[in-house]
C-alpha cells in the first residue's frame, strides 16, 4: 500500500475509481486505495444488510402514499466540485470543502460528501420531462473524513428526497390555484397515513421564520403547505421503522412497561445553502436526542439551475443519514461491522426483516499511544483528520477508536507535543501483540515521514 500511497499523490499518477481514471493532483488528491476500496461495496444496495434492508422499507413506505418517487440508488460516488458544492451554493471558504474534511480525486473531482450531490441532475430530469413523477428518492454511499470510533466511519449512507408541484395561477377569481388543492390533498392523504401508523408520533415543534426566512417568491401559503407536507413525510418515516423496533422490543422484552407507545421528535431550525427555510429532526431514543435527517424547502437557484423555468415550481428536499438509523434499529454496537465480511455478521439479517443483531463475540483491544512534537514551521499544520487518515490507512478496520489523550506546549521552547491513544481491536479475531506492534510501528513510522512530527 506505501507505494500506491505515494503514487496517489505524486503529480504524475493518476487514480482509478470505480473502473474510471482520472489525473492526480499533486495538492488536491488525498483519497487512499483502502477508501478507493470502498467504493465497491455499495452495501445500500444489499437487500440483506442493515443499511439496504432499512432503505427498502423507507422506500416502501414514502411511495405507498402516491406512488410519486423515481428511486435512484446507482449513482457513482466520484462527482464534480461543481455538483457537490457549487451548484448548491457552498461559499468558497466553506469549511465542508477543506481537504481535512473531504477526499478529493483531483482539483475537480471528489468523493460526494452528500447525496444532495445528485439533486440537481434528478431535479433536470423533472425539468426536462425525462421523468413522469413528481419526486425521487436517491440512496448513496458518502464519504467524509472524520475520527475514529464505534460511530464514525469514513464512509456512510445517505437518502436524499426531494417532491416538486409546478406553480399554476387560479383558474377563476376567488378559487384556488390548481397546485394548491393538489398539495392540500398530498397532505391530507399523508396525515391520514400518519394517524393510521400503530406509533403514534409526539412532535414538538415551536421554529419559527425568524432567522429562517422564507424565500421571497413564495407565499405564505405555499411555504406552509409545503412545510408541512416534507415535516410529515420525514415523520412518517420515523413512525414506520421505529414503530417496527418497538414492536420486536415489545416481544422481546419481559418488562414492557418500559417500552414507549409513543416517539417523541422535535424539530429545530437549521441552514444549508440550498434549501430556505431550513430544518433538522431529531428523535429521542434510550434518553438522548438524536439527529437523524436535514431537510428545507429547494432554493429557486437551484431549480433554475437544474432547468426548471424561473419560479415556475416549489419543492422540498431532505438527506437522511440511514447508519445511525440502522445502528439503533439493529442494535449494531459498532459501525465497523457494517463493513466486515465475516459471515456471522452477514448471516444474521434477512431481506424484510428488522431484527435485533447478537454479537458473536467481542475480542479483546490493545491500547497504544503515540506521542510526538509537532514540527516548528507553523506552516507544517497536521490536522487531526490527518492523523486519522494514517491509522486508517496502516490499520483499516483493525483500529477501533482514536482519541487525543495529552497535549501541551513546553514552557521554554514553546513546541507542542501531542498525544494520540489509538486502540487496535478486530471484530472477527484476536490480534497478536507482535501484529499490533507492526502496526503501531508503521503508524509512527507514516506521521514522522508526511508529517515531519518528531516522536516522543
Ligand atoms: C447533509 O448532508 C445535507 N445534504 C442534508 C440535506 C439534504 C439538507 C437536503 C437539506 C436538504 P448533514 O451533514 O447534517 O446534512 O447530514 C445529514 C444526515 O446524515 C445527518 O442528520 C446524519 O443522520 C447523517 N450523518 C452526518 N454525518 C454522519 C456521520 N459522520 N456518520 C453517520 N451519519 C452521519
Ligand atoms: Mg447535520
Amino acid at each position: 500500500w506505501r507505494g500506491c500511497l505515494r503514487l496517489y499523490s505524486s503529480v504524475s499518477g493518476s487514480v482509478e475509481v470505480n473502473g474510471t481514471k482520472y489525473a492526480a493532483n499533486a495538492v488536491y488528491t488525498n483519497i487512499t486505495p483502502s477508501i478507493v476500496e470502498l467504493t465497491h461495496r455499495s452495501l445500500h444496495l444489499s437487500e440483506s444488510h442493515p443499511v439496504g434492508i432499512l432503505r427498502e422499507a423507507i422506500e416502501k413506505k414514502l411511495n405507498s402514499t402516491d406512488a410519486a418517487f423515481s428511486v435512484y440508488n446507482q449513482f457513482k460516488p466520484v462527482v464534480t466540485v461543481h455538483e457537490n458544492f457549487d451548484s448548491l451554493g457552498f461559499p468558497q471558504d466553506h469549511p465542508g470543502r477543506s481537504k481535512s474534511d473531504t477526499y478529493y480525486v483531483n482539483e475537480k473531482h471528489l468523493l460526494r460528501t452528500h447525496t444532495s450531490a445528485h439533486e440537481m441532475e434528478c431535479f433536470g430530469r423533472i425539468a426536462k420531462g425525462d421523468s413522469s413523477k413528481t419526486g425521487f428518492l436517491i440512496s448513496a454511499d458518502v464519504y467524509r473524513r472524520d475520527e475514529i470510533d464505534r460511530t464514525h466511519y469514513p464512509v456512510f449512507h445517505q437518502m436524499e428526497g426531494c417532491r416538486v408541484w409546478k406553480r399554476q395561477n387560479p383558474s377563476a377569481e376567488g378559487e384556488e390555484p390548481a397546485h394548491i388543492v393538489q398539495l392540500r390533498e398530498d397532505l391530507a392523504k399523508l396525515e391520514k397515513q400518519l394517524a393510521e401508523q400503530a406509533t403514534k408520533i409526539v412532535v414538538e415543534d415551536d421554529c419559527t421564520l425568524e432567522g429562517n426566512p422564507k424565500q421571497e417568491h413564495m407565499t405564505d401559503l405555499e411555504v406552509d403547505l409545503c412545510s408541512r407536507h416534507l415535516k410529515r413525510s420525514i415523520e412518517l418515516i420515523m413512525a414506520e421503522v421505529f414503530e417496527r423496533k418497538l414492536e420486536s422490543l415489545r416481544k422481546s422484552n419481559t418488562d414492557v412497561s418500559e417500552i414507549p407507545n409513543v416517539l417523541k421528535v422535535r424539530w429545530i431550525k437549521a441552514y444549508f445553502p440550498w434549501t430556505a427555510p431550513s430544518w433538522e429532526i431529531e428523535v429521542w431514543w434510550q434518553g438522548d436526542w438524536l439527529e437523524l435527517c436535514g431537510c428545507g424547502l429547494a432554493q429557486e437557484d437551484v431549480l433554475k439551475l437544474a432547468g426548471f423555468e424561473p419560479e415556475s415550481h416549489i419543492s422540498w428536499a431532505f438527506g437522511l443519514g440511514l447508519d445511525r438509523i440502522a445502528m439503533l434499529l439493529f442494535e449494531i454496537p459498532d459501525i465497523r461491522l457494517f463493513w466486515t465480511k465475516d459471515q456471522r455478521f452477514h448471516e444474521q439479517f434477512q431481506k424484510g426483516v428488522i431484527n435485533t443483531f447478537q454479537p458473536y463475540s467481542k475480542y479483546p483491544g490493545t491500547l497504544r499511544d503515540v506521542a510526538f512534537w509537532l514540527p516548528e514551521e507553523s506552516s507544517l499544520k497536521v490536522h487531526e483528520n490527518d492523523v486519522m487518515e494514517i491509522v486508517r490507512n496502516v490499520a483499516g478496520d483493525l483500529v477501533e477508536n482514536v482519541k487525543l489523550v495529552d497535549e501541551f506546549v513546553h514552557p521554554k521552547s514553546g513546541r507542542k507535543s501531542l498525544c494520540y491513544r489509538i486502540n487496535y481491536q478486530s471484530m472477527d479475531r484476536n490480534l497478536t501483540n507482535s501484529e499490533v506492534n507492526d502496526l503501531q510501528d508503521q503508524v509512527s513510522q507514516e506521521l514522522a515521514k508526511k508529517y515531519n512530527v518528531q516522536l516522543r
